[in-house]
């Protein structure tokens, strides 16, 4: 009688201890989860009358969360003068995607058969207005162009430079 209970409390203690581990592992982990894979920066960017964008770079680790916020500081009417942020991606020529976006108002001049070649797009905005988009830099690192799609603000410098390493 007294080996079998030695025998059983032998069995249980490693077990308990076990699974006390596992249980402090499992309340430990979602934590460090989303510290990593949740974690959202913002950056904020405007553009205004002067048809350019306040940072012509930003930087960012690969696959990091971001949230762009575009804000129009202009004042000039949204018909004529308006911005949207247009992330492309690697390998996209931004000419043929601002000439392709010049017939494309009803979308905000981001071409609805060119949505494979953008990694975020939000658009419009006029003065006064804001708008914001999340999305994850790509895990390659490089240089992505991001500019604005209005009707001739890429030509006159509306652009910038995603740099991510
Ligand atoms: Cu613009």
């Amino acid at each position: 009688m007294k080996v079998f209970s030695l025998v059983c409390l032998l069995a249980v203690v490693p077990v308990a201890a076990g699974a006390a581990q596992a249980k402090s592992k499992a309340a430990l982990a979602p934590t460090g989860a989303a510290r990593t894979s949740k974690a959202v920066r913002t950056i904020e960017l405007t553009g205004g009358d002067t048809m350019k964008y306040d940072l012509a770079s930003i930087r960012a680790r690969p696959g990091e969360r971001l949230h762009v916020v575009l804000k129009s500081i202009g004042t000039a009417p949204k018909i004529v003068m308006a911005h949207n942020f247009v992330l492309l991606k690697a390998g996209v020529k931004p000419e043929e995607f601002v000439t392709a976006a010049m017939n494309a108002r009803a979308t905000d001049f981001i071409p609805s058969d060119m949505q494979d070649k953008v990694i975020a797009a939000k658009g419009l905005v006029g003065p006064g207005e804001s708008i914001d988009v999340t999305f994850s830099a790509p895990a390659k690192p490089g240089t992505y162009t991001y500019l604005c799609s209005f009707p001739g603000h890429y030509m006159v410098g509306m652009k910038g430079e995603l740099i991510v390493k």
